[in-house]
């Protein structure tokens, strides 16, 4: 199938939010004859869309296929820049590498996501399990004009977006562990990965990974303990694409409130989602391990720690584990 005539198609699908289009309808928009809309209807239902067909009505999708594909991602979608450009991969290395390949040229919003990763990672090089169709293992590129230093406050734009895109499309309540993590019962479910290209003064782009565990129903045995995933706690799958698409509205608007007005909003809400802050918790970093207690972040993202012995600490990077 040409993709031009896919995409045309899925464009007036979507316009058409829900409703039937008939034939000629298609037809016309299309710029081709019914039986090629006939055939492409057929194409798209052999990629798994289903599709109702009504004499005298036409056409209408009843649902999407569990794909994280460009056509998948695009209808539906409703933002403005992010996600409009959809680098898909079914099978990637690493979706953060490709990007970080790509960013230089690549348009603001630029979306890298593939099926599977196979050299999946964290921070600090860790590795991150990625497994074929269950997960959303995506690279978002964007490019404000600021300086290096504000770049941890994505982080925490990202962990709110994605915190409430599992909340409004699943009705699960997540909570966030500073500062990349988000767990769905004390297990992660959402690890976040904000990287840079910039100068000395001024950002170039910001690459934010962000790996999801949807549909898995099972982890390798050293991830048992500290990992789930959406549909364990729910107990049924969810389409992976409408949570994409949920966290490109969302980040898109957390972005567009951080850079008009700042830090404020982002994070008061950051803090309605946050499970460490006013808990004793063991904080470990580069140059050693604190205990102490979360006080709050700052309007830098900087984790507040009070030791034992009253001085309070400015964490900027560490691995959070919560005193029992
Ligand atoms: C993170 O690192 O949590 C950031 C993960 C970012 C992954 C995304 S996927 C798309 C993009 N492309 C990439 O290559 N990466 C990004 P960190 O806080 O360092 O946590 C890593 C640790 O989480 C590992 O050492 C494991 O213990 C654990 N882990 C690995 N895979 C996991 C998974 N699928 N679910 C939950 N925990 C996992």
């Amino acid at each position: 199938m040409q993709p031009s005539v896919k995409h045309k198609m899925l464009e007036v699908f979507t316009k058409a939010n829900g409703e039937f289009v008939s034939g000629q309808a298609l037809a016309d928009s299309i710029g081709c004859s019914r039986t090629a809309v006939w055939k492409h209807i057929e194409l798209l239902r052999e990629e798994g869309f289903e599709l109702e067909a009504v004499r005298k009505k036409g056409y209408r999708i009843k649902s999407k296929p569990d794909k994280v594909s460009e056509n998948e991602l695009l209808i539906g979608l409703e933002t403005k820049k992010l996600g409009k450009k959809i680098v898909f991969f079914d099978s990637v290395e690493s979706t953060q590498k490709e990007a970080h390949k790509l960013a230089e040229e690549a348009a603001e919003g630029t979306l890298v996501i593939a099926e599977e990763q196979t050299a999946g990672r964290g921070r600090m090089t860790r590795p991150w399990h990625s497994p074929k169709y269950t997960g959303i293992w995506m690279s978002l590129i964007l490019k404000p004009h600021l300086p290096p230093f504000k770049a941890p406050q994505f982080t925490l734009i990202t962990a709110v977006a994605v915190a409430e895109a599992i909340r409004d499309t699943t009705g699960l309540t997540p909570e966030i562990k500073w500062p990349n993590d988000i767990l769905l019962n004390g297990k992660k479910i959402t690890g976040i990965l904000t990287e840079l290209q910039a100068d000395a003064d001024q950002i170039r782009s910001i690459i934010i990974g962000i790996g999801m565990n949807v549909n898995q129903q099972e982890f390798p045995k050293e991830l048992e303990s500290i990992a789930t995933s959406i549909a364990i706690e729910k107990g049924e799958k969810v389409q992976r694409a409408k949570i994409v698409q949920a966290i490109l509205k969302n980040t898109e608007l957390y972005y567009q409130e951080y850079m008009e007005n700042g830090f404020g909003l982002i994070k008061e809400k950051w803090e309605s989602f946050a499970v460490s802050i006013g808990r004793h918790i063991i904080a470990r970093t580069v140059s050693g391990t604190i205990r102490g207690k979360a006080l709050g972040i700052t309007e830098e993202g900087v984790l507040k720690l009070e030791s034992m012995d009253g001085v309070v600490h400015d964490i900027y990077s560490a691995d959070i584990e919560l005193e029992k």
